[in-house]
């Protein structure tokens, strides 16, 4: 029985339910045999990847159920929930009259951690952010690795580092929300808020508990950790107040007192030099000055110099699937942002240019407020096109206020667009909605945007 929430750093022979077989409970599946647990995994699905998950642990002793979740489950001590599982009430309660302990993939990984963690979280931003500080910090000193919900689990991370047992390590862990909603003692060192905005409502049904989950981050943290924080998100301003830390805030609106500032185009650094010329950085809109912001603040703290950081920024393309250049088409440049699943997101690539636009939205509707979106699409004469199984929604909520076509899948949106798109303006595909009713994912709507649009230009 397990009362208090102490990590269990020795949980050899301890029986552990892992429930979710994906990436992050086949990863805390390996872990936790690797520490000799004895580890139970069930999945209520089937697919093939699990059957060929099922295959290798089995291999390790690792008993798996997957189809549906067993009594089994009860007889443990342990429940790890892999970032996607949402339990039932019943199945909670249940597990809690036995005194079973719940935690996240993220928490059970952190147990086992003997290097210190940048955890990086918000509803935008959170992969681009992860990799500039990984680009700027990849030094012999720093060793940086990524894990998280960039796809990389923690547990995999963790482990290797287990077996390896590396001299130096700083774990660069992207957090969603979900994989904080379980987290009773994870602890960062340095801690990054990007900013919140509405997202994955249909999990955490209010505002209130999405706000509650992000937090949960800095649930932990002590006098002398840190936390970054974007200081124009009022939400945030107002959450991180009560907390007894070390707060750095990013500003692009206003002056802040011991911290990097923007001048004329300069990144200043806290003793108003010149950092960064943002002429030289390759990755366009407000929104990712904040994200560099908030790297270079990690950059800082790390003590890398001032030359590394800029030289390196220097180099960072973007990652691909956010605002990324696809190609030039008898003047028109197309743009794909396939990532941008809410409608911040949207608002920050539509942001990003200054000539007309003619943007490709919808999807799967997730119940975005795509209200949200009038004053820009009107103020900046933006043509859209709406297709798949959101776009009923939203040519009510916008065909007053943006010249708009409406259509069911994502090729034919495409086609028109090239062909009511005129010389100088932009195509981009900017969805805020999920890709889920014609994609596997959103890397393979991209990947389909981008082969399209490619085609045409041998066409
Ligand atoms: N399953 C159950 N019961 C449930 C739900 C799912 O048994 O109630 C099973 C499914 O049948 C499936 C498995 O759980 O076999 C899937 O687990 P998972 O959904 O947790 O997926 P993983 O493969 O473990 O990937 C997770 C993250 N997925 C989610 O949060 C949904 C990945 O983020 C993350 O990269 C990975 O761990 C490594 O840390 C993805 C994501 O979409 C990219 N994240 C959301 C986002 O970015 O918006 C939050
Ligand atoms: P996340 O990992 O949080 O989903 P990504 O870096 O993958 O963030 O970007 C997701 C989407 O959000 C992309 O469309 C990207 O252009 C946009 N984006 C990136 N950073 C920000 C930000 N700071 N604010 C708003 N939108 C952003």
């Amino acid at each position: 029985m397990i009362k208090n929430l102490k990590p269990i750093l020795d949980i050899n022979g301890l029986q552990i339910s892992i429930i979710g077989l994906g990436k992050s409970g086949y990863s805390a599946a390996k872990l936790a045999s690797f520490l000799n647990a004895k580890v139970h995994v069930s999945d209520k699905g089937n697919s093939k990847i699990i059957k060929i998950y099922k295959k290798e642990l089995e291999e390790l002793g690792v008993v798996v159920e997957a189809g549906e979740y067993s009594d089994k489950i009860y007889n443990s001590q342990l429940w790890i929930l892999s970032p996607g599982v949402m339990l039932p009430k019943e199945i909670i309660l249940k597990a809690k009259s036995k005194d079973i302990l719940i935690i996240s993939e993220i928490e059970f990984a952190s147990w086992f951690a003997k290097f210190p963690i940048v955890g990086v979280t918000g509803s935008n931003g959170k992969t681009t952010t992860a990799n500039l500080i990984y680009t700027i910090c990849n030094n012999q000193n720093i060793c940086p690795k990524l894990a998280g919900n960039i796809g990389i689990p923690f547990s995999q991370v963790v482990l290797k580092d287990l077996i390896k047992k590396p001299k130096k390590r700083l774990y660069v862990v992207e957090i969603s929300s979900f994989q904080l909603e379980r987290v009773n003692l994870f602890r960062a060192k340095i801690s990054i808020f990007l900013n919140i905005s509405e997202d994955h409502l249909d999990r955490h049904k209010t505002m209130k508990n999405y706000i509650k989950a992000k937090m949960a981050l800095i649930k932990n943290v002590k006098e002398n950790d840190y936390v970054i924080y974007n200081y124009d998100d009022n939400v945030l301003k107002q959450e991180i107040k009560p907390y007894k830390c070390i707060k750095i805030g990013f500003s692009i609106q206003e002056k802040i007192k011991n911290s990097i500032n923007i001048k004329n185009n300069f990144i200043y650094d806290l003793f108003d030099r010149k950092l960064i010329d943002l002429k030289k950085v390759l990755i366009p809109g407000n929104h990712n000055i904040l994200n560099i912001l908030a790297a270079i603040n990690v950059a800082l703290l790390l003590k890398i110099p001032t030359k590394e950081i800029s030289a390196r920024l220097y180099t960072f393309k973007g990652v691909e699937h956010r605002i990324e250049y696809v190609a030039n088409l008898n003047n028109v440049k197309y743009y794909n942002d396939s990532k941008a699943t809410n409608i911040d997101s949207v608002i920050a690539a539509i942001n990003s240019f200054e000539s007309p636009i003619t943007l490709i939205l919808g999807g799967l509707d997730k119940g975005a407020d795509f209200k949200a979106l009038r004053t820009i699409v009107n103020k900046k004469k933006i043509s859209i096109v709406a297709y798949g199984s959101a776009a009923k929604r939203i040519s009510k909520t916008l065909r007053d206020a943006a010249n708009l076509y409406l259509t069911d899948k994502l090729k034919e949106a495409i086609e028109i667009s090239y062909k009511v798109t005129h010389p100088g303006e932009i195509v981009l595909l900017s969805p805020g909605c999920a890709s889920y009713d014609q994609f596997l994912n959103f890397e393979e709507r991209g990947m389909f945007f981008k082969q399209t649009v490619k085609a045409f230009a041998i066409a």
